[in-house]
């Protein structure tokens, strides 16, 4: 099965432009606890090389295109990121890595639950033991 879920964002349009209505548990499927967006990020810098224990996101790459590797420990996936009316749903323990952010990228992230650092596993050794047992 994939590792990619993506969940489709209904764009309510008219002549004044478009607007998407994200709300608690209806279009992203948990409780929103936090909003956190990356911005300014560098083309030539790559992010995340962590996984969570517990939390639930949905990233939405609101501008621009930045492509995520996702891996469970056992296959990895690259998916790129570059609709605002797509949102990726990242649940269970998988290790994410970002990368080749364009130049106008922002990538906002809904999360289930406070930012908690107790939550990552950042040694990807680490990560592979706790997937594999
Ligand atoms: C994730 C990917 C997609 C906070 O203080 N509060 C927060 O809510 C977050 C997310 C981070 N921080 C602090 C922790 C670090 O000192 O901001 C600093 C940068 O965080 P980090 O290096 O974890 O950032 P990324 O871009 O590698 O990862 C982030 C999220 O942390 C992570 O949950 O899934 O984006």
């Amino acid at each position: 099965m994939s590792l990619v879920k993506w969940l489709d964002f209904n764009v309510i349009g008219d002549q004044r432009g478009e607007l998407i209505s994200l709300e608690s548990c209806k279009t992203i499927p948990f409780d929103i606890k936090r909003v956190y967006y990356l911005i300014n990020t560098k083309m030539d810098q790559a992010r995340g090389f962590h996984a969570h224990r517990k939390l639930r996101q949905v990233a939405v790459c609101i501008s621009g295109s930045c492509i995520m590797t996702l891996d469970d420990g056992f296959k990895r996936e690259e998916v790129v990121l570059n609709s605002f009316s797509k949102g990726l749903l990242i649940e269970g323990i998988i290790w994410r890595e970002m990368y080749n952010f364009s130049r106008d990228c922002v990538l906002m992230v809904i999360a289930s639950e406070h930012y908690d650092e107790q939550d990552y596993i950042r040694n990807y050794e680490a990560f592979l033991r706790e997937v594999r047992k």
